[in-house]
């Protein structure tokens, strides 16, 4: 007879959209914390920087200047890691040496003209704005023959290497499918091919009917953290209805991903009553043409903040030479975020 739970003994959980295996030991989160807690210092920033390269009228990089924008504005990166004009090549010195050219598109979005605030603290209209550029984006740059990849992410605050508080994203578009989406393509597929039903939509039915993830939830879509989170308080948003890329969510079903995008992230935020540092993405079906109908559109967040405003998740030592592993389990980080307030903690009258 087994005693074995997961609540109290560690344990390995399998990711099924990568294949990978995370290391959950829930008996640590029992240790004693001697570490310093911070109070945030709240930051309050102007409505428009003259020193910011993304505020409207500004100065870039090699001379450019930013119209007089309002709300949106998308430009091309000015140092883009991806380069239109690669020469096709390649280097095949036997299975030891392998190189390959990569051409793409980068750029990148200013999500409101005003640097003071970020997506939590947006207007949901404002927001819906952000997810019809993401469209127009996704369909301009999925029509270009180089490109079998869209990546559309976001990078938020100083602690995840972001450069600018100005609310903004990116988008690196490639001629080849990432590694990450390669693994994703491969476990869907395999998946859709035993069961005839995207491996997503099933995950959703299960944790729909379980409950013990969930965070929101609309019309269309859910935000949970997922049974396999690496990181303390990983989420994704998991559209209901499975579809292959966002430019085929129906004009609801974008104005519910920008209601459920600013929901999760008012929770981030009032976690530790800070403007909660996370990388977030989109992940979709590849470019190239063919049809991929074992593809589910989601988005995931990978935030490092795991006991206050400063103190962060660090992934080193084991978890750089052997496996990710995580104290608080994903049924705790979700339990935590669900009882937090859905009004943004800096507009919480009765504090
Ligand atoms: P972060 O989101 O990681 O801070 O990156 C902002 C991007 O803005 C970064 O990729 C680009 C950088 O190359 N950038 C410009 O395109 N023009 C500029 O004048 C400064 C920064
Ligand atoms: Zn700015």
């Amino acid at each position: 007879m087994s005693n074995f739970n997961i609540e109290d003994f560690p344990h390995r959980r399998l990711n099924p959209l990568t294949g990978d295996w995370i290391l959950v030991s829930p008996h640590r989160a029992k240790r004693p914390w001697q570490g310093q807690v911070e109070k945030a210092v709240s930051e309050d920033r102007p409505k428009y920087d003259p020193g910011c390269y993304l505020c409207a009228g500004n100065e870039r990089a090699g001379g450019k200047f930013n119209p007089d924008y309002k709300g949106t504005f998308v430009f091309t990166n000015d140092f883009s890691a991806l380069l239109t004009d690669t020469p096709e090549g390649k280097i095949d010195e036997g299975s030891l040496f392998q190189a390959k050219s990569e051409s793409g598109i980068c750029k990148v979005i200013c999500f409101s003209d005003n640097h003071s605030i970020t997506i939590p603290e947006m207007e949901l209209e404002d927001i819906r704005k952000v997810v019809d550029v993401w469209c127009q984006e996704f369909e301009e740059l999925s029509s270009n023959p180089m490109i079998n990849y869209v990546q559309i992410f976001e990078n938020k605050g100083a602690i995840m290497g972001c450069s600018n508080p100005h609310p903004h994203g990116q988008i690196w578009s490639s001629s080849s499918v990432p590694t990450e989406l390669m693994k994703e393509t491969k476990t869907q597929k395999e998946y859709f091919e035993k069961h005839g039903t995207t491996l997503l939509g099933d995950y959703l039915k299960a944790e729909l009917d379980k409950k013990e993830r969930l965070l929101v939830e609309n019309e269309h879509f859910v935000a949970l953290v997922p049974y396999w989170a690496v990181w303390p308080f990983e989420t994704m948003i998991i559209s209901k209805r499975p579809v292959q890329n966002i430019s085929l969510l129906t004009d609801a079903e974008r104005t519910s991903l920008a209601d459920i995008y600013q929901k999760l992230t008012i929770k981030y935020d009032n976690l530790f009553e800070v403007s909660f540092a996370y990388s977030s993405g989109l992940h979709q079906a590849s470019t190239d043409g063919n049809d991929y109908p074992e593809w589910h559109f989601h988005m995931h967040f990978y935030p490092p903040l795991l006991r206050s405003a400063s103190v962060k998740k660090f992934m080193v030592g084991y978890e750089m030479l052997a496996s990710p592993q995580r104290d608080i389990t994903a049924e705790q980080a979700a339990r935590r975020l669900r009882e937090l307030s859905g009004v943004h903690y800096k507009h919480q009258t009765n504090k």
